[in-house]
């Protein structure tokens, strides 16, 4: 969506500070021995607290109210009777609705003590989300944020997901602009606009680059790569970027 009137920027404001809450108790209680269906309870309880409610469970009728990955999951995990163990890669995504206004957010933690490379994937994410959030700007190409987050990357020695990308969001979970690639894409010459929102989530891969689906018909899966994603919803504005899910 295109934020315009004040009752727009405090409604996204509104449900991304819900959303960015029950991202952040998640992730304080992702530690070895809860179940994923655990957490998930958690944010369902959080969500009917705040009146809001869950995207994917709300708008495709998914299997939990966040989506919660492990491991070789890259994204759309669902919620389950499956312990968290120490060392694993956990990605929690929550995104959700209040008076008909919607906020992403995800992050990908290690739970407990990791392999290094496990850390090192989670923190380029975030420093491609910055490079990215830089070039967001209104009358900048959309292809910026792509070619941002490739070379920091690249600069780690570490690749892309190339067919999971970022999306517009406001008055729907995804909506226009269809898609913010992880790569520079010339044919992409889409321009940001003013108000703009959208859901930017760069996800970094060891090596693979293309993530495939599980026979769940939901989870994204890597075969050998270990990846990590990064979200927050942004309303780019010519005064700056506003993020809501902080
Ligand atoms: C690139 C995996 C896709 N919040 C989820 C998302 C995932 N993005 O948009 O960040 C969608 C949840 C709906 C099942
Ligand atoms: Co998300
Ligand atoms: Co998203």
């Amino acid at each position: 969506m295109i934020a315009k009137t004040e009752e727009d920027f405090n409604g996204l404001k509104e449900i991304g500070e819900i959303c960015g809450t029950i991202r952040d108790e998640l992730v304080r209680c992702t530690k070895p021995g809860i179940t994923t269906k655990e957490l998930d309870e958690m944010a369902r309880e959080m969500f009917e607290k705040t009146g809001a409610q869950s995207a994917p469970k709300g708008e495709y009728d998914f299997p939990g109210y966040t989506c919660i990955s492990i491991n070789k999951e890259v994204a759309h995990g669902i919620p389950r009777k499956r312990t968290i163990q120490e060392g694993d890669l956990v990605n929690i995504d929550v995104s959700g609705s209040k008076n008909g206004y919607f906020a992403d957010t995800g992050v990908s933690i290690v739970a407990g003590k990791g392999e290094e490379v496990l850390q090192k994937i989670c923190d380029v994410v975030k420093e491609a989300f910055d490079a990215g959030l830089k070039r967001a700007k209104p009358g900048s190409k959309k292809s910026g944020l792509g070619k941002a987050v490739h070379n920091v990357a690249k600069q780690h020695g570490l690749t892309v997901i190339k067919n999971l990308t970022g999306h517009g969001v406001g008055r729907s979970i995804h909506e226009a602009p269809d898609h913010i690639f992880n790569y520079y894409s010339r044919w992409d010459d889409e321009m940001l606009k003013d108000g703009m929102v959208v859901a930017f989530e760069p996800f970094i891969s060891t090596f693979e680059e293309e993530v495939f689906q599980s026979e769940d018909g939901w989870t994204f899966l890597t075969d050998e790569s270990f990846v990590a994603q990064y979200e927050h919803t942004i309303i780019l504005t010519k005064e700056g970027p506003i993020i809501t899910t902080l």
